[in-house]
């Protein structure tokens, strides 16, 4: 396949995505590839100013919509500088969470409506989505276990197992309902173990 690609990597909060975002990298440019790694919530300085308010733990009330509205504009922020030419410089882009995310936890996990989040998935992104995704799937109970020595924690990482229940139900369900893109990973073994199902689809992607 010669055409550049676009990358995201989905899961709970200690599922191993930014791990295996180094190696998918590390993966790309043994293979010759341009590669620009990124995140989400965040991505370009006024990105991570969103996010930093997103994950303050001072803004414990804020209201669901308000924190969907915040993912978007950090991604339309996103899209504009830094994807959309990383994709037109030829470059892959591996992304440490995309929509998939917005339609975990804010509608998963909140219970927002998915279509209401596809209105502004449309809106902000036209027709970009990843070409592939790789969903990082870890029961709820080890995720948190990896993060729990942590200091601080910030405003997602105070929701409970209910909460983080939901948003792995929605991963699930994405994965079940469009799996033409979507690669379901076990995340639950050690990382070389996750790294060798993650290199595995991507060498049969990337060649
Ligand atoms: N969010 C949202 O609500 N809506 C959206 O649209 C978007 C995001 C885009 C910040 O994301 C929050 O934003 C997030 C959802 C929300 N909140 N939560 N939860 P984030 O991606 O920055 O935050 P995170 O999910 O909390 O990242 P994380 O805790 O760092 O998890 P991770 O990246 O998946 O894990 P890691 O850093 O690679 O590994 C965690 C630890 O486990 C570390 O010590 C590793 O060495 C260890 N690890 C990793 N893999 C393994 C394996 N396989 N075995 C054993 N130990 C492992």
């Amino acid at each position: 396949m010669s055409r550049t690609l676009f990358i995201s990597v989905e899961g709970i909060e200690g599922a191993g995505k930014s791990t295996q975002v180094i190696c998918i990298k590390e993966c790309l440019e043994e293979a010759g590839k341009q590669v620009v790694v990124t995140r989400e919530p965040g991505g370009t300085a006024i990105g991570e100013a969103v996010r930093a308010l997103l994950l303050d733990p001072v803004n414990a009330g804020m209201a669901d919509d308000t924190e969907l509205l915040m993912m978007f504009s950090s991604r339309a922020e996103h899209i504009a500088k830094v994807i959309q030419p990383a994709l037109s410089a030829d470059k892959y882009v591996v992304c440490d969470r995309f929509t998939d995310a917005t339609y975990a936890y804010q509608g998963g996990g909140r219970g927002i409506p998915s279509h209401r989040i596809a209105i502004l998935e449309d809106w902000v992104q036209g027709p970009l989505r990843p070409d592939l995704t790789f969903v990082l799937d870890v029961p709820v109970a080890i995720g948190l276990e990896r993060v729990r020595g942590r200091s601080g924690k910030d405003r997602f990482e105070r929701e409970d197992i209910a909460f983080f229940s939901r948003v792995r139900d929605a991963y699930i369900e994405r994965v079940r309902q469009q799996p033409e893109r979507y690669y379901l990973i076990d995340a639950a073994p050690p990382s070389t173990v996750v790294k060798a199902s993650i290199m595995e689809v991507l060498k049969a992607w990337v060649g």
